[in-house]
This record gives C-alpha cells, sequence and structure tokens, in this order.
C-alpha cells in the first residue's frame, strides 16, 4: 500500500524522521506551497521566498535520489490551499490511506495533522540535541528552569568544549568577555551571498506578484536555498566572522546590519544545517587556534543552550503559551513597527533592516524593539506576531518563546527571572545611535528626552506591585524613589504624553 511522506517547509532535510522511515520505491513525498502556510501572518516576502525557494530545490534532490515528489506550487491550479487539504488530495489521487510526518514546530499544524481523517503519524522531530522527553525530564521538579543549567547538561551530553567532564578553559561561560561596545569598524564583510539560480529568480517573480502588500523588500535576495550553499555559508562565516563574535555580539553600529554574526538560525530553521555540525565547525576552528574560547563557547551556547532550551519550554508549555500576558498588556503594534516614520534612531535601524534583510540580531531584537513595545505595554500577542512575520528564521517553536518568554515577560518569569527592560543608556552605551538621534539620551524629561528613558520609569511606576520585591529589581526602584517627587510627576506626565501621541498614530 502506498503511503504519503509529508515535509513541511522547514523540514528541508533527507535525514528528517519520516524519510528515514519511508521507502521511495513504494512511498510518495508530499510538499506544498500554500496560502494556508504562507498567508496566515503576513510573512516577510523574504521569508516565503526563501522557504519556497529552498522547499523547490530540495523536491527536486529528492527526485534525484529516486523518490516520487507531489510538489504542489502555489500557482499550481488544482492546489486546495491548505497542507491538510493537499494531504486529502493527494490521498485520493495515489489511493494512499497512511501519512508518515515528523512532527511540525507549530501547535497549530500539529493539532491540523491529528485531525486529517486518515493514518497520520508524527514522528519526533530529531534534529535536535535533546529529545522533547529528555527536556522534560530535566525541567521535572525544578522550581527554575535556568538555561545555563541545562546547557551544561547538552555540553556533558554531546562533549562539545570539554575536556573530560571538565569545561575547555576553566569555565563554562565566557559571557563576561562577549559584551564589548561597538567597535571602531568592522573588518568582516558579512554574510556569504548567492546570486539567485533559476529556481530563486522563479520564485522571486511568484512572490513579488503575490506578496506585493506585505511588509518587507524582496530586492538584492542573496540567502543560500540549498545544502550546499548553506555549508559554504558556514564555513565563510567560521573562517571569517566567527574569531570576533563574541567580543561584539552585543554591539549594535549604524549601518552595520550583520557585524560579525552567524546567521545560521535561517538554515538551521529549515533544515539545510544541523545543529551539530555547525558547533563541530566551530569547535574545529577554536581547536586549530583560529577563534578564541569566548567566540566559540558564546556561539555553541546560543545553539546547544539556548536553542534547545526555547525548544523544550515551547513544548513543555503546551499551546495556550503563547496567549499568555502576566502583565496584561493591551496596547495596539504601534505602526512604525511595520515602518512607519519614527524619530528613534535605534527604532529606525532595527526595523528598517529588518524591511530590508528580514533578519536583525540578538539584541536589536531584544533590546531594542522588543524593550520599546515591552516599555510600551503592548499586546504580547500583537508583538509575537510581528516577530513571527517579520524575521526569516522565525518558526513558532524558536520565536515564542524568545517573544512571550524572554523578551515580553508576559510568561510569568519561565523563561526569565526578571523583565528585560532598559533605558536609553544601555542602547547608548552598546550602540552608535544615539549620538545622530533627534532625541537626547541623557534627557529624561522634557520634549527631547529619549523615549526609552521616560517609558523605562513608566513601566518601573505601574507595575510597582508585582516587582518592587524582586531582589533583582531593588536597585531600580530605590533609584526611583530616591528621585525628587517633582520630577517623578514630570518624568510620568512626559511619558503618558508620548504614549498617548503613539497612540494617535502621530510619529514619534
Ligand atoms: C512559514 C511557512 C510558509 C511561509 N509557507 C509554507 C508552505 O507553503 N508550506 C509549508 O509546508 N510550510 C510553510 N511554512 C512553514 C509552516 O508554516 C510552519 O511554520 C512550520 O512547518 C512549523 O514548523
Ligand atoms: Fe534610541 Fe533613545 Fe538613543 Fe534615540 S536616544 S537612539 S531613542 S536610545
Amino acid at each position: 500500500m502506498v503511503r504519503l511522506v509529508l515535509v513541511l517547509g522547514d523540514q528541508l532535510s533527507e535525514a528528517i524522521a519520516a524519510l528515514r522511515q519511508a521507502d521511495p520505491a513504494r512511498d510518495i513525498v508530499v510538499m506544498a506551497e500554500v496560502m494556508g502556510e504562507a498567508g496566515y501572518i503576513p510573512h516577510h516576502p523574504k521569508k516565503i521566498a526563501l522557504i519556497f525557494a529552498a522547499m523547490r530545490k530540495f523536491a527536486a534532490r529528492l527526485e534525484r535520489q529516486g523518490w516520487t515528489v507531489a510538489y504542489t506550487r502555489l500557482d499550481d491550479a488544482q492546489s486546495s490551499g491548505t497542507i491538510v487539504d493537499e494531504l486529502l488530495r493527494r490521498a485520493e489521487e495515489f489511493g494512499a490511506k497512511e501519512v508518515i510526518a515528523t512532527q511540525p514546530g507549530e501547535w497549530r499544524v500539529i493539532a491540523e495533522l491529528d485531525a486529517v481523517p486518515l493514518t497520520l503519524r508524527q514522528l519526533p522531530d530529531d534534529r535536535f540535541v535533546a529529545t522533547q522527553a529528555e527536556f522534560a525530564a530535566w525541567a521535572k521538579g525544578r522550581k527554575q528552569l535556568r538555561m545555563e543549567w541545562f546547557y551544561r547538561d547538552m555540553r556533558r551530553k554531546t562533549g562539545l568544549l570539554m575536556e573530560g567532564n571538565q569545561p575547555a578553559g576553566g569555565q563554562w561561560n565566557f559571557d563576561q568577555e562577549n559584551r564589548k561596545p561597538p567597535p571602531q569598524g568592522i573588518d568582516y564583510k558579512g554574510p556569504m551571498r548567492f546570486t539567485p539560480d533559476e529556481t530563486v529568480t522563479g520564485v522571486l517573480a511568484l512572490v513579488a506578484a503575490r506578496f506585493a502588500n506585505n511588509f518587507g523588500s524582496l530586492d538584492d535576495f542573496w540567502f543560500a536555498t540549498d545544502q550546499e550553499q548553506a555549508r559554504q555559508h558556514l564555513a565563510h562565516w567560521v573562517r571569517h566572522g566567527l574569531p570576533r563574535f563574541g567580543d561584539y555580539q552585543d554591539a549594535m553600529m549604524s549601518g552595520e546590519r550583520f557585524l560579525y554574526h552567524a546567521i545560521v538560525g535561517l538554515y538551521l530553521n529549515i533544515g539545510l544545517l544541523e545543529p551539530m555540525e555547525v558547533c563541530q565547525a566551530v569547535e574545529d576552528a577554536w581547536k586549530s587556534g583560529d577563534v578564541p574560547i569566548n567566540a566559540a563557547e558564546g556561539f555553541i551556547r546560543q545553539i546547544i543552550g539556548w536553542r534547545e532550551y526555547v525548544r523544550g519550554i515551547y513544548f513543555l508549555e503546551g499551546p495556550e503559551y503563547t496567549s499568555r500576558n502576566l502583565l496584561e498588556h493591551k496596547r495596539d503594534l504601534p505602526g512604525l513597527y511595520w515602518g512607519g516614520a519614527t524619530r528613534m534612531r535605534c527604532m529606525a535601524q532595527a526595523v528598517g533592516q529588518t524591511r530590508e534583510e528580514a533578519y536583525a540580531h540578538h539584541i536589536q531584537r531584544l533590546m531594542v524593539t522588543g524593550n520599546f513595545a515591552l516599555l510600551a505595554g503592548v499586546d504580547p500577542a500583537q508583538v509575537h506576531g510581528w516577530y513571527l512575520a517579520v524575521y526569516a528564521d522565525a518558526f513558532e517553536w524558536v520565536e515564542a518563546p524568545n517573544t512571550i518568554g524572554m523578551s515580553q515577560y508576559a510568561d510569568g518569569g519561565i523563561v526569565a527571572s526578571k523583565p528585560y527592560i532598559s533605558s536609553g543608556n544601555y542602547i547608548n552605551k552598546m550602540s552608535d545611535y544615539c549620538k545622530d538621534c533627534a532625541y537626547q539620551v541623557k534627557d529624561k524629561t522634557g520634549p527631547d528626552a529619549c523615549p526609552f528613558n521616560l517609558l523605562y520609569w513608566h513601566f518601573l511606576d505601574r507595575h510597582r506591585g508585582r516587582f518592587a520585591n524582586n531582589p533583582r529589581m531593588a536597585n531600580m526602584y530605590r533609584t526611583w524613589d530616591r528621585m525628587d517627587g517633582q520630577k517623578r510627576e514630570t518624568v510620568l506626565a512626559d511619558a503618558s504624553a508620548f504614549l498617548e501621541k503613539l497612540d494617535a498614530g502621530a510619529p514619534v
């Protein structure tokens, strides 16, 4: 009996569980570009193009290897428009009753597949270092799910940067060395760029025609779209970017969109690269003496620590995680997130490069756009929808814990032990944005005061009941309480006036 093998747009690996269980001689691989997935949120056109191009090239690769692939293009006239209906259509076409799938990284899709009236097995997605069961066992009975402890277990499990049972370099974590302010210049020209081939060009034309109104530019598409290219990209970065990655991983510079960042999330998250091959390449570079330990460790922690940890949280917490809103924030996401004019240079830089590249690095996401949304009290579900839509590396399993948990503190402190908030001071220290900003980062009140300064105190004041007793926030409240009463009132009034302007849609 013929079976269908479902391969989703972010499962583009020959080693994916469903393909390992299938038989090329008798089973049919089903892949589908569908509006159901491409249109349920306004994805950045570059994200859609990356996924469709990589899907088409992966399907061709499978065919070369002898698989039969039933591939639906977005503009196929017979297409039903959703993954589930495509499965049903293909089941009828091929007389199949059984489907083998790999569990999707999004609860919505998992539930949809569960409801398909065919015999459908969802196999665990084992492209990760830790299984869901392993993470659940680690989390069980712990009061606090500290990433650092989980990460150390993953170091022991993988043997990465280990000397016997001790961490290489005598320390588990070299983060103190990874917070340098921006350097004078960047001597790395950024990620390897790939000229669109025929497949990519075709996809770009389709996406340009069908998603013309989505936020985001399709110009200068340079992403890798197959495994070979992704591996070239990785090797290029390990050689030229990694050595300085650690030092400047938190720095932000005007016009510098990539600094020394790896930009491997794009490729890891759709299956073109595997976490262990990426970490091994980094460890090898360290072993050869080509990169310092703070760079290698800082990177490997992001992959086998943070990335695995957020996936564990997503599956542990269940489908309603994305609707959590501990702080009861209700403000609509301001238009400036979709490119509306703003005088805030940090926001303009972060949103502007997001529009161009479908990419911004972690500190731009956490401490600029995320920080602003949290301080301004934006509805976390809308913030989540934005990150999921605009970043090419964003799939819900990884994006939601980062946004709902880490950035917006909406999950009640599962991921972060305190809200990630800062005034303009932090942004000024870690970037060169403030010197060219229309606002004054040193001003605490008045028409030119940096909005992050105003909103920082407004946030602390309005959430006093919840945070005043948090020992990690006591200092902030002491500073606020020591401020002159009149000045405090002015700060709050200026902050409220700013928020009113924001709500009215006036440029801020
Ligand atoms: C994000 C996305 C997009 C834009 N388009 C498709 C598609 O057309 N076909 C497909 O199989 N998957 C797509 N995806 C990914 C899914 O929406 C979903 O986010 C992941 O499969 C969850 O792991
Ligand atoms: Fe951003 Fe404030 Fe600096 Fe302007 S002054 S760039 S708004 S932190």
